[in-house]
């Protein structure tokens, strides 16, 4: 083998956020900055010679040339066999599908998951341990700690590889293989679900859906699952085209940037069932006819209706959601007796719960849903287990909700982001809500929109219950006397500025009460919000950039 060892010298912030290390496309094509943080990787990796890495991204600008960067340095480094997705393709959930099925060493995935595409976009990539999820906090620590001593990275003088083709080829010592990307997640998503009842749904000509992939990585599983394995028609699928810039569009399924679909679910004329996924296909959001789905209600929806699947007929071990999604799904959990988790943001918290068989559904208020078949939330996944639902209970997307409403209460849920906001502005507030926690508990704040009593206050830390590791400052959490709470966290997943994030979450047990608009629902815990981080004066923005 020709490996040539090339001197390297560190990169100052190389280090991985909620979900890996996401930064400009500009930024990962300058030489060595993607070389090195992948070193950085295996440098902090025991143990892998010989062994299978999986590999593949969501097919974003710069996914193909940064595979072949990989490749040749997981050769170099010792591996002894990549599975690829054909063309470098694989969607989140279905690499981590294939990480387990193969008993891979663990996996590299290329991704900025929702953030846009294209050569003025983002770009990610993160890698993911040998149970198919997210590293832990312990590993990407050691990653970013690697980062900074680098000297050197290990390559290999050869030419690229053909991704285009199934099957086997050698690169130096390594045995590359180029696999279906689709063929292994469809076929665990099958075994999961009622796919007659399902198909004689899609295909009775009564139920009509409409999958929006947004020009994302979910196009080719959309089409295998959706239209070849169920039947539904050709036009069930839009948007089902994978672009390496989306189209130009956001690839975030929420109900601002998946306008297309939004519109279609309004119509006059409009399908019985909406769902969108996002960059990597490991988001999902459900809207019903002219109704969009909380995924915080999600989660405790298909929480309460699980054992109508075949693969959760069993019932449910337990649930996790992460700190910032509504408590619904607590609610169920309390009902059918079982273990209920609050996780800080991001799936890699979720793993060791999966691992040890406490939880068997998790979910974050970020459109993210998933179980114990794998070890990421997975947007496909989800949308077949409404289906599922759908196709049991024979009730509308509506109906659904409005009937779990009454039995466990609404959880009223907004989130407001604000992006691209100036940092130093946005650790300000960080800072000038941490200064007021001592002090807040047992205050009561008037405000012209009410008299708010607050009864907790403090900045989430989460110790694992699984190995005890502990994670501080994982967002800012205010608690009102009614149950009613206020969150604020930055984002780990921007590129450009801070991102605030501001969750807001009422609870309202009367069924009398179920049909207000959302944000009329919230506006006292909005003006609140405001109040207390000073969020206009500080950030100097009036209205956030997105509500979901
Ligand atoms: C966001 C979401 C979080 C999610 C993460 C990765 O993180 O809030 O719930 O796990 O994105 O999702 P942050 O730090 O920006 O709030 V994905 O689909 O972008 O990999
Ligand atoms: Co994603």
């Amino acid at each position: 083998m020709n490996v040539k060892t090339i001197a390297t010298r560190p990169i100052a912030g190389q280090r991985p956020g909620t979900s890996g290390l996401r930064k400009k496309v500009t930024v990962f094509e300058q030489t060595p900055y993607l070389e090195n943080f992948v070193q950085a990787i295996f440098d902090s990796l025991d143990g892998y010679a010989g062994q299978t890495l999986v590999l593949g991204g969501d097919g974003r600008y710069h996914n193909a040339a940064a595979i072949q960067t990989i490749l040749k340095m997981a050769a170099a480094n010792g591996f002894g066999r990549v599975l690829v997705g054909r063309r470098g393709i694989l969607s989140t959930p279905a690499a981590s599908c294939v990480i387990r099925k193969h008993r891979a060493y663990g996996g590299i995935i290329l991704s900025a998951s929702h953030n846009p595409g294209g050569p003025e976009g983002d770009f990610g990539i993160k890698y993911n341990t040998g149970n198919g999820g997210p590293a832990p906090e312990k590993i990407t620590e050691a990653i970013y700690a690697n980062s900074g001593k680098l000297t050197r990275y290990l390559t290999l003088d050869a030419p690229d590889v053909d991704l285009d083709l199934l099957g086997s080829t050698k690169l130096g010592d390594l045995q590359v293989e180029v696999i279906d990307p689709v063929a292994d997640h469809a076929d665990l998503l099958a075994s999961l679900f009622d796919f007659d009842k399902i198909g004689a749904l899609l295909r009775s000509g009564t139920f009509r859906m409409c999958f929006d992939a947004m020009h994302a990585v979910t196009g080719p599983y959309a089409h295998e699952i959706f239209i070849k394995r169920l039947g539904a028609p050709a036009g069930s699928v839009i948007n089902g085209v994978p672009l390496e810039d989306f189209g130009g569009g956001h690839p975030d399924p929420n109900p601002t940037y998946a306008e297309q679909l939004i519109a279609t679910m309004f119509a006059d004329d409009a399908p019985d069932f909406g769902a969108a996924s996002d960059g990597d296909g490991d988001r999902n959001m459900i809207v019903g006819r002219r109704f969009i789905v909380t995924p915080s209600d999600s989660l405790a929806v298909l929480a309460a209706n699980a054992t109508l699947a075949p693969g959760y007929a069993g019932g449910l071990a337990g649930v996790a959601r992460s700190m910032p999604t509504s408590a619904a799904a607590d609610r169920v959990a309390e009902k059918l007796g079982i273990g209920c988790y609050e996780t800080p943001t991001g799936w890699k918290f979720f793993g060791n719960l999966l691992d040890a068989g406490k939880v068997t559904l998790c979910g974050e208020e970020s459109a993210g849903t998933g179980s114990d078949h794998v070890r990421e939330k997975d947007g496909v996944w989800a949308v077949l287990f409404w289906l599922n639902v759908l196709a049991e209970r024979k009730l509308s997307v509506e109906a659904i909700l409005r009937d779990h409403w009454k039995t466990y209460g609404r959880n009223y849920y907004s989130r407001h982001d604000y992006e691209g906001v100036d940092s130093a502005a946005a650790n300000g507030l960080v800072e000038h809500l941490r200064a007021q926690l001592a002090t807040l508990p047992g205050r009561r704040l008037e405000l012209p929109q009410g008299t708010f009593h607050v009864k907790s206050a403090d900045d989430f830390a989460y110790t694992d219950p699984v190995d005890g590791s502990v994670s501080t400052k994982q967002g800012i959490r205010v608690g009102l006397a009614d149950g009613s709470r206020v969150v604020f966290r930055l984002s780990g997943t921007g590129t450009e500025g801070a991102t605030l994030r501001v969750y807001l979450e009422r609870y309202v047990a009367d069924p009398a009460q179920h049909a207000i608009e959302t944000q009329q629902a919230l506006g006292g815990l909005i003006a609140l919000a405001d109040q207390l981080a000073g969020i206009r004066e500080r950030t100097g923005r009036d209205t956030p950039t997105v509500i979901t």
